[in-house]
């Protein structure tokens, strides 16, 4: 069955690309006419991987057409999920399934409660992806994707074809997931947009470490009140683990404010910080870390508009 991407992000670009490398008829969604322009005349997504350079040729319509949608993946930044749902709202219909692939927590609540539960697939992923350039993704790091429903653990994996070329995997308490992601976005995210450096650095440089580890802490105590189980060892030790393992890399956050666009921080830190309120729980480095990112993405924005 077709599959309709909407978020054309490194992970968009690459579900979309694994999809028609396997064969599965699959379009994309752009919401500008400016970056569909820019689409039609690339006319298709090229995946840079182990294998080397594929070019996959694949349709594309604006939001605003009227094609029906009957499987969506919704994988654009976190803060933007809900206007983007809204822009393809009348192309789904109540057989219409989504499937939402994206970092942080309470939106994919929201996105369930205004589709109804039980058509909505939650992801949460750890393969590694870039752009290039525009509809140019190099898959970095092999990973997995973990598929459940909120509040049901027998949701079956939606169907991606025989010869879909990412690993997913079943997973009956996706929730629980969605909180260990946080856990190590929320550990590393903010830090290294602060500090400005790579991943790999919150392992070598005693202030930071010291740094991850008093959020890890602070995160433990939040979990642990709501009942969620986090790893099999301590939080510090799994997120300075995911730390040296993508020591070179850049974290998301650290390039979105590098590229003047917005955080995720409101949907990551500002989640745990909301959760931590509602429970009486303090965590004041966390709390330190949303104002200093939202100052910083204040800073950039102000930089960008002196730019244009
Ligand atoms: O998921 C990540 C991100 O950059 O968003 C990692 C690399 C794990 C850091 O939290």
């Amino acid at each position: 069955m077709h599959w309709t991407i909407l978020g054309a992000g490194a992970i968009g670009c690459l579900w979309a690309a694994q999809l028609q490398r396997a064969g599965v008829p699959v379009s994309l969604v752009l919401r500008s006419p400016a970056r569909f322009a820019q689409y039609q005349a690339k006319g298709g997504i090229t995946l840079i991987d182990g294998t080397g350079e594929t070019f996959c040729p694949m349709p594309a319509t604006l939001a605003a057409a009227q094609t029906p949608i009957r499987q969506l993946l919704l994988c654009t930044k976190a803060y933007d999920s809900l206007a983007a749902l809204e822009s393809v709202w009348h192309r789904l219909s109540t057989d219409s399934r989504i499937l939402v692939l994206q970092n942080g927590l309470g939106t994919q609540q929201q996105i369930a409660a205004r589709a109804g539960k039980a058509r909505v697939l939650i992801g949460s992923t750890t393969d590694g992806a870039y752009l290039r350039a525009p509809f140019e993704v190099v898959h970095a790091g092999h990973g997995e994707t973990a598929i459940g429903q909120l509040g049901c653990a027998a949701a079956r994996l939606p169907d991606l074809g025989p010869g879909f070329g990412l690993q997913l995997r079943q997973d009956p308490n996706i929730e629980a997931t969605l909180w260990r992601k946080l856990a190590i976005n929320c550990a590393i995210n903010p830090l290294t947009a602060v500090h400005d450096c790579r991943n790999g650095e919150l392992a070598t440089v005693p202030a930071y470490t010291q740094a991850l580890g008093i959020l890890c802490t602070e995160f433990e105590a939040v979990a642990r009140a709501r009942g969620i189980v986090l790893f099999d060892r301590p939080l510090q030790e799994q997120a300075l683990q995911v730390a040296r393992n993508t020591g070179d890399n850049y974290s998301s956050m650290l390039q979105d404010i590098r590229h003047k666009r917005p955080t995720e921080i409101e949907q990551i830190t500002g989640f745990l910080c909301h959760q931590a309120d509602l429970l009486g729980i303090d965590v004041p480095h966390h709390r330190a870390l949303l104002e200093q990112v939202r100052q910083l993405e204040t800073a950039t924005f102000r930089s960008r508009q002196h730019e244009s």
